[in-house]
């Protein structure tokens, strides 16, 4: 059936009305979420529940395909999402206005669900932003329509339907009751109130850009007192300095990773849409759980000025269980911070060997992460930590001031939690971790590594001698040997950088005398001080980190 021009502009228009409402729901929860807190916004609160209930295959790929970006992406999916619903409602409502304001309503009760139920929430007033954005929404759509809708005859100015062209049909609900406000107001030909649309739709998106810029400000600025403590706080000399780096430790050869990965760009993973701001003046760490037999409470100045005497320095390569083969999720950097097996031991924890009763530490963070680590790796004599310092600063929000754990020789996703407030002593059998709950090994202990740095994959170098090197790590045990092979040919040992620790990655180097021009294979791989030889079979990263070969193809000119 043929709609006339003015039929389809009035769908356009009400997939528009939709859009608006949907865009002054955002705006107004924003404003709302800067009175609560800004990770009770919907988008960030339905976020957060879509990371949590991400297939762990889904997530792998998206970490392999958008990297650190996938937060962002899932947020702009999420907007996507939301903008063509919007849209259905607005259409949706210029036929059942009701139903289509009650459909924003619905989409309010799943933002403030998803609020409500986020691990870190506060109650019934994370429900606040999505409730108000979506009774405002709600209210606007139905009041947008009503200017779209057309009038009965007796209502206002009406102009007669031209012929072959049927009158869109009111429906029951009042849609003309407060539709002729300007009885002076141009009308369109079915009888919708043209000028009454656009100037409620201009005052609509202005409003709502307005409420969404200030709120966006107010959250900005949310987290003052936590910026302002973590500006105050002075890191004392740490009793235990770390062991100068040998020289040779950095073998300065363009295109290797830095010995020390300069915080900036220190690899981010983690589930926080919004970085938690801890404020390090109330923050507090309560140890507590099976086998604690003098359970405490520790601040922050307990910490660096209680323990100001205890406080250890150490070089420590953090690595990521998701990172690929040759991937970028590694990082080294110098931590001060307080050992944790000291703290336990004065909660009265033994380890299991010792007849302990708890093998697993499960450390829960401000935003209710929870990375479960095994007792017998934290007090075996390694430099666990609890670290307030990283690379001479405080922690930077990002990675998890104002104190995060760090255990060397296991993966992140066991060890290194971060905005940490909770350690619980309890068993692998009795409880699993967030990752544990989503296909992750119990056990993550480091796998042995290597990663070529330079050349980049698909580089075009001229003939000669083609400076190959990278890092390779195996945190704990130590690199003992790295390998490179060229296409099909022998193993060759590569140069190893001076060791600093066995808890930090080592920088390698093989020049390579690239005699043949063409298109050549470069491998390598490295040897801890077990004597284990990384593995050439390719596992992926779940459950327990990917395995195999790192291998760049170039083209010698
Ligand atoms: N609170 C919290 N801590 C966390 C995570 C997280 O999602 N939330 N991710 C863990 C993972 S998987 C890794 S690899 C490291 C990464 O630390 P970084 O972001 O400082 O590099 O933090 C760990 N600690
Ligand atoms: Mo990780």
């Amino acid at each position: 059936m043929p709609k006339s021009w003015s039929a389809w502009i009035r769908i356009a228009l009400a997939a528009l009305s939709g859009l608006l409402a949907g865009y002054a729901a955002l705006a107004v929860a924003e404003l709302v979420s800067a009175a609560v807190r800004p990770q009770a916004s919907p988008v960030v609160a339905v976020g957060g529940a879509a990371i949590d209930r991400t297939p762990p295959p889904v997530k792998d790929w998206a970490i392999r395909h958008f990297g650190t970006n996938d937060k962002l992406i899932l947020q702009l999916g999420i907007l996507a999402v939301l903008a063509v619903l919007a849209m259905l409602l607005g259409v949706i409502a210029l036929r059942y206005r009701r139903i289509g304001a009650a459909g924003v309503l619905l989409f309010g009760i799943v933002g403030a669900l998803a609020a409500t139920s986020r691990p870190d929430s506060n109650g019934a007033g994370d429900a606040l932003p999505s409730v108000v954005g979506a009774v405002v929404a709600a209210g606007l759509l139905y009041w947008l329509i009503g200017r779209l809708r057309t009038h009965r005859s007796g209502q206002g100015p009406v102009a007669a339907p031209t012929a072959g062209e049927p009158r869109a049909a009111s429906t029951g609900d009042s849609a003309n009751a407060e539709a002729s406000g300007s009885p002076a107001a141009p009308m369109a030909a079915d009888g919708w109130d043209r000028r009454g649309f656009v100037v409620a739709a201009t005052v609509a998106a202005a409003a709502s850009t307005g409420a969404g810029w200030l709120g966006r400000s107010l959250n900005g600025s949310s987290g003052q007192s936590a910026v302002a403590s973590r500006s105050k706080v002075i890191l004392p000399q740490p009793a235990s300095p770390a062991a100068p780096v040998p020289k040779g430790a950095e073998l300065r050869i363009p295109g290797v990773s830095p010995f020390f990965t300069p915080n900036g760009d220190f690899y981010r993973v983690d589930t926080a849409l919004v970085v938690p701001k801890v404020d390090a003046t109330t923050w507090r760490l309560t140890i507590h759980g099976k086998g604690v037999t003098r359970p405490r409470t520790i601040t922050f100045d307990d910490l660096i000025k209680g323990r100001a005497g205890e406080l250890i320095e150490r070089d420590i390569t953090l690595a990521c269980v998701s990172n690929e083969v040759g991937g970028p999720y590694v990082g080294n950097a110098r931590w001060i911070g307080v050992r944790l097996a000291d703290l336990l031991r004065e909660a009265g924890v033994q380890p299991p060997s010792k007849g302990g009763p708890a093998d697993q530490l499960v450390a829960r963070s401000v935003d209710g992460m929870t990375i479960g680590s095994p007792v017998e790796d934290v007090m075996d004599g390694r430099d666990a930590v609890l670290a307030v310092g990283m690379n001479g600063q405080p922690l930077p929000f990002e990675h998890g001031f104002p104190v995060r754990m760090l255990v060397p020789g296991l993966f992140g996703y066991v060890s290194a939690c971060k905005w940490i407030e909770d350690i619980e002593l309890t068993t692998f059998d009795a409880y699993d971790s967030y990752w544990v709950k989503r296909s992750w090994a119990r056990r993550g202990p480091i796998k042995t590594e290597s990663r070529i740095d330079t050349p980049k994959p698909f580089a075009r170098p001229a003939q000669g001698t083609v400076m190959v090197a990278g890092v390779a790590w195996a945190q704990h045990r130590g690199i003992d040997r790295v390998e490179v092979r060229v296409d099909d040919g022998p193993w060759q040992q590569a140069d190893l950088a001076a060791q600093d620790t066995t808890d930090t990655w080592r920088q390698w180097s093989f020049p390579w005398k690239a005699t043949t021009s063409g298109s050549h294979t470069l491998t390598v791989r490295a040897t801890d001080r077990t004597g284990t030889v990384q593995t050439e079979k390719r596992t992926p990263t779940i459950p327990d980190g990917a395995s195999g070969w790192h291998s760049v193809v170039v083209t010698v000119q």
